[in-house]
């Protein structure tokens, strides 16, 4: 069961390159958390990374809300990431066909195949998406979204079977898998990504709906997304650390080897 042991260990296990270095980030800083940097201004989101760097596993970005994206902005960005530490993903959640796809990975404004080392996947296309975003950069972790955190989504338990099973067979370019729930219990080289985290409330207005970080790891999150419960904050630093600490001493009590 992958969710009793350490991350330096399910490193090993791990078949993607990106997937691999994840775990062994985690385990050096010691924590599962992955801020989203929803806000859109360039320098925000800098200053953002440097508050919340030293704290973070991963830097969750959507690109195109940016109203001033400069590609200085990304050199910037990798910069501060080298420095603390922390993976760059790009949240673009493609679902296309292949050739869209690999159109709307590697060229247009935000060239994301030159600069995000994760981003997600739908898996509504099928196998095709995969082959098109492999066939433009192998050295890619990729996130597939089986389960999501807004009310009433149409995901069914087939759609979340069938997704979890197309990543199965594509181990070398998944890290993981995004859901809700411990899917994969058996496979300790993927990682599960669960968005929808927040210490102060159960939801927003448009639809999203919030689990404690507590709940969320013991429903398997690896690695637990945090966005406004941070973003919001009047101590943004603090709170990260904050997050950081309350998701790790969960995880270390669901951790035996
Ligand atoms: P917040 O914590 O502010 O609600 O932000 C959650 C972030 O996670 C957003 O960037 C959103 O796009 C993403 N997300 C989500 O909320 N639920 C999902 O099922 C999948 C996501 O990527």
């Amino acid at each position: 069961d992958r969710l009793s042991l350490s991350f330096t260990k399910r490193a090993t296990y791990a078949k993607n390159n990106m997937a691999k270095k994840l775990f062994n980030v985690m385990a050096k800083k010691e924590t599962n958390l992955c801020v989203a940097a929803d806000l859109t201004e360039a320098t925000d989101i800098l200053n953002l990374a440097e508050q919340v760097g030293p704290y973070i596993c991963c830097l969750k970005t959507h690109i195109d809300i940016l109203q001033d994206f400069h590609p200085n902005f990304i050199k910037r960005l990798k910069e501060i990431a080298e420095t603390h530490e922390f993976i760059l993903m790009e949240d673009r959640k493609f679902a296309d066909i292949g050739n869209t796809v690999q159109l709307q990975y590697s060229q247009g404004l935000y060239q994301i195949s030159s600069w995000a080392s994760l981003i997600t996947v739908h898996s509504l296309f099928g196998r095709s998406i995969l082959d098109s975003i492999i066939e433009s950069n192998d050295d890619i972790g990729v996130f597939l979204i089986a389960e999501v955190s807004s009310s009433n989504n149409l995901i069914d338990e087939k759609y979340t079977t069938e997704t979890i099973k197309l990543g199965l067979s594509y181990e070398s370019s998944i890290a993981g898998v995004v859901c809700q729930n411990p899917l994969f219990r058996d496979f300790p080289g993927f990682l599960q990504l669960t968005p929808g985290v927040q210490l102060d409330s159960t939801k927003d207005n448009l639809g999203q709906q919030y689990n404690s970080p507590e709940k969320v790891i013991e429903n398997g999150a690896d690695i637990a997304v945090v966005g406004r419960g941070i973003t919001k904050s009047a101590d943004i630093a603090g709170s990260a650390e904050q997050y950081r600490r309350v998701l790790w001493d969960a995880c270390k009590r669901r951790i035996s080897e």
